[in-house]
């Protein structure tokens, strides 16, 4: 039979690989996925790279929230191990009787107490920073309408210029243009870098949710509400940006993704005067469900 020593160093082995282990696999999801911006990866573990101040801020409140919880869940298997350890029936055969312990319980309850504050208050902050772009600094406005099965926008500053952004289908999917089977649409919508852009989303139908992770959007749009969020991509980050509707909305509810194209001022301006003549003939997006919608 082991000594009770033996036994001791036994746990703290374990106790101290645990640890090493937990630790290892934190640093691991925080090294973050270092590839372009375009979309999701095969075996990325981390949130896509951030567009936005709104992401920015959404991902540093998910590194303090994973640190909080990583300390207490190390607390919490601490405290079980060192009872399983030194109040087992054979290390202890005699248990105390005790029952009450008013410092403890006030520590138990003020301490979560302090830590959920510390939680709330920069979660508050994220929840008003994210809500609404402040008003003076909104320099054009994106409208986004969802329908059963697809995605419209309007441009009301540029003679509301609105089209259609349909999926492509598996089978016309180019993968040497960088095309990527169910996240490809025909029409993608460009917007300019470093502009203070408000997003403001309904839906004609029913619910859809109009979800892109790079810039941290992911809001419902509803039938007869406009609902608000709001995009500044600075210059660096130019490039492809996709999502997908995050709402379930009906049989093709997986078949109506998001491709958005974060362009210098002067491209977006040569972008806009392409789709200007493009759509000119699409006076306002379809208003039925398309009679040739395909139910996959
Ligand atoms: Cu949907």
């Amino acid at each position: 039979m082991r000594s009770k020593e033996e036994g001791m160093t036994k746990y703290k082995q374990i106790v101290s690989r645990l640890f090493y282990t937990v630790l290892l696999a934190a640093a691991w999801l925080q090294t973050g996925p270092s590839f372009a911006q375009s979309g999701p990866q095969p075996w990325q573990m981390n949130f896509r790279p951030s567009a936005t101040p709104v992401m920015d801020d959404i991902v540093e409140f998910h590194n303090l929230l994973l640190v909080i919880e990583v300390i207490i869940v190390l607390f919490v298997l601490g405290l079980m191990v060192y009872i399983c350890v030194k109040f087992n029936a054979k290390a202890n055969p005699v248990p105390s009787k005790t029952t009450h312990n008013s410092l403890l319980e006030v520590a138990w309850t003020v301490i979560p107490i302090i830590v959920l504050i510390v939680i709330a208050v920069p979660s508050m902050k994220l929840l008003v920073f994210m809500d609404k772009a402040p008003k003076e600094k909104v320099e054009m406005t994106l409208k986004v309408i969802g329908h059963q099965w697809y995605w419209s926008y309007e441009y009301p500053d540029a003679g509301n210029l609105a089209f259609d952004s349909n999926i492509i289908p598996d089978e016309e999917i180019d993968a040497s243009k960088g095309q990527i089977r169910l996240l490809e649409v025909d029409n993608r919508i460009a917007i300019p870098v470093d502009t203070t852009i408000r997003v403001l989303m309904t839906s004609e139908d029913v619910l859809h949710n109009w979800a892109v992770p790079a810039f941290g959007i992911k809001m419902d749009t509803v039938p007869g509400r406009i609902n608000e969020s709001w995009i500044r991509v600075p210059a660096a980050r130019a490039g492809v940006y996709r999502g997908q509707c995050s709402e379930l909305c009906g049989v093709n509810h997986g078949y109506m993704p998001i491709v958005i194209e974060a362009k210098s001022k002067q491209d977006f301006a040569k972008w806009l005067d392409k789709a200007k003549k493009e759509f000119a003939n699409d006076a306002s997006p379809v208003k039925v469900v398309r009679k040739d919608t395909i139910v996959r």
